[in-house]
């Protein structure tokens, strides 16, 4: 329930209200103000930068290259920006976005504080009134929800966890001053990407580290490394046409030569020579993408995973250990594929405990730490890295309905529907960037953000010039997007796998793919030809 406000403040008045300050928020923004729409952004944390405010975890990192995770739309931008690793870290991206917030301008625009808590949409008169858990009431005819896809924290409802009497901490909720661990035992629950990236941290840092595994994720080695001069400037001399070049690939990351040979028709030591190529070359991108279908055809995928399967048993000394983390339950890459450094080798270190928690789960956390259904654990601290509410959380935290009573939530109850990802049907006038059914999570996120927020800037142009207040999805043309984003995905292994791509991570949410996984070249075909047909699909008044 959202905390009452106690001021009311006078009505804003906006031509287009923005939900949250990440990097979608920052570039919805500035391209508003490029249309002369007057905007401004509301934005929970005390600063900008969403997913890379929040999760300051040690190790938090950027699964994608540096030289890839960054705006594209401003040249000059991409020029000027040294990013001194491979991976950018959150520190250096939350500066970068800082960074681009000052250098076009849009700092003024954004209320930090204030979290949205309703979203009214009057039909009589066209405009989203919008408030906030600070009094704030804002009137816009446009409500664009950049609220990202992973920004709802969880922490499993573990009875007792009011008695722990050492200090907890979730991944997403990380404290600024940081956490030193130094001389502490500390239980870390959760092993998907957050929790593989800081693992290796904590045990460095902490007196003993307990590791809870419920599922074992495949992780490959990121060799990460200072960036090179070499491959900076060639990067950024061509980077127009990388960026232009990212669009015709599935995951909107340029550089990887699309592969031509599904793994079954490549002999065995030559298929092992390659992924052992890709190992050591480090990234998640050009290991999946070696062979056609290592993501549609269980036996392909079945030899790159018994591949890192086998590496890791190489590098993990201890055998229990090493058949734990080797993942058995599903496909490689069908759940996120993590990267890491020394995540595996952790597990050779005299202070670190590799727990089965899918055979002995948490049962409670007690006083001096939790117990599980085997044993208790003695624990100064506990770290969450147990995920998010993940694609549709943040939207249904906030009370989004029309003023004939429809509730997004209602709507959603069954999983969400939209259309294209970025409109609802039942709700005109609310973009969502990168929502679910856009490609946006398996994308390179900034590149879907941009193409995202480019056709809705379009679209509010279009409808400037042809007189109309008000878009509409309709009801037929979301049903055939979902039943689509939904075929197509039942052709690939990802339902193989109880994933946050399914909700699968949150008891009780219903369980459908939610993320388009056609590839960023047909889904930007579709939006550009939904546009070229006028809004097909869409009902324009
Ligand atoms: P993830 O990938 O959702 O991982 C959460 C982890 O927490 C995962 O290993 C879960 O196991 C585990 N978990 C959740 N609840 C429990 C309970 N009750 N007991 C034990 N273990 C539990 O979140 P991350 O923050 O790591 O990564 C999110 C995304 O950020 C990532 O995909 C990248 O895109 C960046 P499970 O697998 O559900 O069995």
């Amino acid at each position: 329930m959202a905390p009452k406000s106690t001021v009311t403040r006078p009505k804003i008045q906006l031509d287009a209200i923005v939900v949250g300050a990440g990097l979608g928020g920052l570039y919805a923004l500035h391209r508003l103000r490029g249309l002369g729409l007057k905007a401004r952004a509301f934005e929970a944390g005390d600063g900008i930068g969403g997913t890379w405010f929040w999760n300051r975890y040690p190790g938090a990192r950027c699964d994608v290259e540096s030289l890839e995770y960054s705006y594209s739309f401003s040249n000059e931008l991409q020029q000027e920006w040294k990013w001194p690793e491979r991976y950018g870290t959150q520190g250096e991206i939350l500066k970068y976005i800082n960074h681009v917030a000052d250098r076009f301008d849009l700092r003024a625009q954004v209320t930090l504080n204030t979290r949205v808590t309703t979203a009214i949409f009057d039909r009589k008169t066209n405009l989203w009134t919008v408030t906030t858990d600070k009094g704030d009431v804002v009137e816009a005819p446009y409500c664009i929800m950049a609220t990202g896809n992973l920004s709802t924290p969880r922490v499993p409802d573990f009875k007792g966890l009011q008695n722990f009497k050492g200090k907890w901490y979730h991944t997403g909720l990380w404290p600024k001053e940081g956490v030193d661990f130094s001389g502490l035992r500390v239980g870390v629950i959760g092993t998907g990407s957050s929790g593989v990236q800081m693992i290796p941290h904590i045990a460095a840092q902490a007196k003993h580290l307990t590791v809870f595994q419920r599922t074992a994720n495949f992780s490959l080695p990121a060799r990460n490394g200072p960036m090179e001069p070499a491959r900076e400037s060639t990067h950024k001399a061509n980077y127009p046409e990388r960026r232009k070049a990212a669009y015709d690939t599935p995951f909107g990351i340029a550089g990887h030569p699309p592969p031509t040979q599904s793994a079954l028709d490549v002999p065995e030591a030559e298929r092992n020579r390659a992924y052992e190529e890709k190992w050591k070359e480090g990234g998640s991108i050009s290991f999946l993408y070696g062979y056609t279908d290592l993501l549609t055809n269980k036996a392909s995928n079945d030899t790159a995973s018994e591949f890192v399967r086998n590496k890791i048993r190489g590098i993990v000394k201890d055998k229990r250990t090493a058949e734990l983390l080797a993942p058995k339950d599903h496909p490689i890459g069908t759940k996120r594929l993590c990267l890491d450094t020394n995540y595996y080798e952790t597990y050779n270190r005299a202070n670190v405990l590799l727990e089965d928690a899918r055979s002995a789960p948490v049962e409670e956390i007690t006083a001096n730490g939790l117990r599980t259904t085997a044993k208790q654990y003695d624990l100064d601290a506990i770290v969450f890295a147990t995920g998010f509410d993940a694609m549709t959380g943040a939207l249904n935290e906030i009370d989004i309905r029309t003023s004939d009573g429809t509730r997004l939530r209602d709507k959603w109850e069954g999983g969400p529907l939209t259309y294209l990802g970025l409109m609802v049907a039942g709700f005109p006038n609310m973009f969502v960037i990168t929502g679910p059914g856009s490609p946006g999570v398996k994308t390179q996120m900034i590149l879907s953000i941009e193409q995202h927020m480019d056709w809705i800037a379009d679209c509010l142009k279009h409808l400037k010039t042809k007189g109309y207040h008000r878009i509409e999805a309709e009801e037929k043309a979301e049903t055939e997007w979902v039943d689509h984003v939904n075929e197509v995905a039942h052709k690939t292994l990802y339902p193989l796998a109880h994933s946050w791509y399914m909700g699968a991570n949150i008891p009780g949410k219903t369980r459908v793919f939610m993320p388009y996984v056609g590839g960023v070249p047909a889904y930007k075909r579709k939006c550009d030809e939904v546009a070229a047909k006028g809004y097909e699909g869409f009902t324009l008044a």
